[in-house]
């Protein structure tokens, strides 16, 4: 057989659509799957998302694809090889205080690159009840610090001025594992549709800076209780204040709290997660130690968790104080007076149509629709 055609990932890059022929890669092997993408078992808007690009990260999400089969299928629409010199990925800036930052999945749609902010296609979060954590919608408000599980110490302040340091195994060995699912969303979900009615300011999320995990790690109530805390009603409105490892250039960290009360019920199940789908959590989900706060707005959620502390007072944070509350239409940002709206806390119902997409043509006649639908408060679903 003659040697194939070479190309760059640029040029392959260039196929992304029907119309311009839908090339993709596995290996250093370039493929024009345009004949292949109505046929495929999976869906063809499935398909179309590796468009341009290397399939590797789309199939290492779905399994299906590791079968002889698939391979074998794939080999006939082989049109040409990668350039050697594509190997190199290229070089980071470290004058970049992003630069640091992990790889993330090509599938996930970015509204803002740095930092990073993205959701997962429609299509893909309801594919699986649980978002795998490739996939799950990413909220940085900073670059993502590289911590070390080796020397991390998380430090926990009680009441009197008792103070727990806790290493990673410490945090495992001490406290029994809790897992829970819960699904987190980010208080901007659905913004872009919001801004259609009246412009608001914000990230222009879609329907999916929501998604769902099975959350592994410490209850916070177990870890309060070992620093001293009591359960009892006399420090009924107190808080717990949550700092993060990320920093502004001044070095204030994200921060943010939640009643003294739902972190000490059994209930609420708000946990310090190490584990996400039973690994450990991703850089950008906060490794190692995250808070999830189930049935609250994201932002509680506080992701690689350096100090958790008892206070009379909430966060000082710009984030629980400036930012992540509720107003009434008729505030706008020359009127706005923050110190007047409490913070967020729980969310209210949410449900969205993920499949098929607004303006989508469909066929004459029986149509699925999928979608999801989540409640709000830690409460389930009655009815949809
Ligand atoms: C299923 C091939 C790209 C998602 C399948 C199956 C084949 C296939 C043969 C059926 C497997 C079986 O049941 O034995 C291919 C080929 C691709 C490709 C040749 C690229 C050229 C993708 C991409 C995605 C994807 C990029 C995800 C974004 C899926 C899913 C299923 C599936 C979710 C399972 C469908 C279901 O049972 O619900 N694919 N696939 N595929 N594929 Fe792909
Ligand atoms: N924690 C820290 N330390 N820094 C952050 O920027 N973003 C918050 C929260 N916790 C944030 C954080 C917001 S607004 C949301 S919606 C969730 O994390 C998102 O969690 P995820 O990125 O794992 O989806
Ligand atoms: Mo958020």
């Amino acid at each position: 057989t003659p040697p194939f055609p070479r190309y760059t990932r640029a040029e392959v890059a260039q196929h992304r659509t029907p119309a311009d022929r839908v090339w993709v890669t596995y290996g250093t092997d370039v493929f024009d799957v345009t004949e292949f993408v109505e046929l495929h078992p999976g869906g063809p808007d499935k398909i179309l998302l590796a468009a341009g690009g290397a399939l590797e990260p789309f199939w290492a999400l779905y399994a299906v694809h590791s079968e002889p089969h698939v391979l074998e299928l794939l080999r006939e629409y082989k049109v040409g090889e990668l350039s050697p010199e594509e190997a190199a990925p290229p070089p980071g800036d470290s004058a970049d205080p992003f630069a640091g930052d992990p790889p993330r999945h090509p599938a996930l749609r970015v509204n803002s690159a740095k930092p990073f902010n993205a959701e997962p296609p429609p299509e893909l979060l309801t594919q699986s009840f649980l978002t795998p954590n490739e996939l799950f919608f990413t909220r940085n408000h900073l670059p993502v610090p590289a911590v070390d599980a080796a020397s991390y110490r998380l430090r926990v302040e009680g009441p009197g001025g008792r103070a727990l340091s806790l290493s990673l195994a410490e945090l495992r060995r001490r406290f029994p594992k809790h897992e829970v699912t819960a699904t987190l969303q980010c208080a901007g979900n659905r913004r872009s549709e919001m801004s259609r009615v009246r412009p608001v300011k914000g990230l222009a999320w879609d329907i999916g800076a929501i998604s769902t995990a099975r959350w592994g790690g410490a209850r916070l109530r177990d870890v309060l209780l070992a620093a001293g805390v009591r359960d009892s009603t006399e420090n009924g409105e107190w808080h717990v204040c949550f700092e993060g490892l990320d920093a502004d250039a001044s070095g204030t960290p994200y921060g943010a709290s939640i009643p003294l009360k739902r972190a000490l019920s059994a209930d609420a199940e708000v946990l310090l997660a190490y584990e996400m789908n039973g690994r450990e959590l991703p850089r950008d989900h906060g490794f190692p130690v995250r808070v999830v706060v189930p049935g609250v707005v994201g932002a509680r959620s506080v992701k690689w968790l350096r100090s958790v502390a008892v206070s009379p007072e909430e966060s000082p944070s710009h984030w629980q104080q400036n930012d992540y509350k509720g107003f009434c239409p008729s505030v706008d940002w020359d009127s706005v007076d923050f110190g007047a709206a409490p913070a967020i806390q729980e969310l209210p119902v949410q449900s969205a149509i993920t499949e098929p997409r607004p303006g989508a043509a469909v066929p004459a006649g029986e149509l699925t629709v999928k979608g999801y639908a989540w409640s709000g408060g830690g409460r389930e679903v009655v009815r949809v």
